[in-house]
């Protein structure tokens, strides 16, 4: 049963008025259950409404996109099994970023890879998971190594300056979700936000998500206060920068974002068609379809 304070996600979004270039990628969002096939994880912090991977197909062609970067969420635990049959129905049009154990075997990481899986998420947020010791992160980064994958770290700003050698010691690409979720109250010039900008300037390894300002705004529906920092980190690092839904948008509590305006928001962040056919198809391209 979906907890009685989630919010499901939006039943009728919007028809984007901003034009996706041909081939984009929403490189974050999202598969839940349904719970009915794909339990949730006993562990997990929060039950969400079920979202299917049809929907989520359906939400991609709406938006005007073309392929999707699915995320496996707290909620599913190390259990990829929903992620898994959601990439094998999308084929070329999908990839995948696992939740896994320290004793997942080579075979099933190789499995995995054939299906579409492209990575592991090493999660950093208090709220969403029980914390893991470093070591066991590290050695999961070795066991992934041989694949080519990268690593994607959601963690929140007050806790960066604690990560940074741990993020150093890892030598794969990292992607940081949600840009490291900087409070937008303190503004772009706050030393949290100038800490993760000079951390991408220090280590060329790392990526970021330009993603989730229905997260962080402070003034819900209307996200002009975030998107000074989503632009800032489009322009200083045009080639390292991915955008996404965050589909179906698990544990927000301020409002139901409409997808069609989240779309709307790209062309503010990237102002050239040149930056948008980045942001959208060129990096992400390169991250999860190069081979
Ligand atoms: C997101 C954000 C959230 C949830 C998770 O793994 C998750 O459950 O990442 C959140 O609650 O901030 O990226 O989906």
């Amino acid at each position: 049963m979906m907890d009685p304070d989630y919010l499901p996600f939006h039943a009728n979004p919007s028809k984007p008025e901003f034009k996706a270039p041909a081939g984009a990628v929403d490189a974050h969002c999202h598969v839940f259950g349904p719970a009915d096939q794909f339990p949730y994880h006993p562990k997990r912090k929060y039950t969400p409404c079920d979202a299917s991977k049809q929907q989520l197909f359906d939400l991609r062609d709406h938006l005007g996109f073309s392929r999707n970067v699915i995320v496996q969420a707290s909620c599913h635990g190390t259990d990829n099994a929903a992620l898994i049959d959601a990439l094998e129905t999308a084929g070329e049009l999908a990839r995948g970023i696992a939740v896994v154990d320290p004793a997942i075997t080579v075979e099933e990481l190789e499995a995995m890879d054939k299906a579409g899986v492209r990575g592991v998420r090493f999660n950093f947020v208090k709220r969403l998971v029980d914390s893991t010791p470093k070591e066991v992160f590290l050695s999961i980064a070795e066991k992934i190594k041989p694949l080519g994958w990268h690593i994607v770290v959601y963690f929140e700003a007050p806790d960066l300056a604690e990560l940074i050698p741990f993020l150093n010691e890892l030598d794969t690409t990292i992607v940081v979700d949600h840009m490291g979720r900087p409070d937008v109250a303190n503004g772009v010039d706050h030393e949290d936000f100038q800490r993760f900008i000079k951390l991408m300037e220090d280590n060329e390894k790392i990526w970021v998500k330009t993603t989730c300002p229905e997260r962080l705004t402070l003034t819900p529906p209307d996200y002009s206060d975030v998107v000074p920092f989503m632009k800032t980190l489009v322009e200083k690092f045009p080639d390292r920068c991915l955008w996404g839904t965050d589909w179906p948008h698990p544990n927000m509590k301020s409002h139901t974002p409409d997808d069609g305006k989240l779309v709307d928001v790209i062309p503010q962040i990237a102002v050239t068609e040149e930056l948008q056919q980045k942001l959208l198809v060129d990096n992400p391209m390169r991250l999860y379809w190069a081979r």
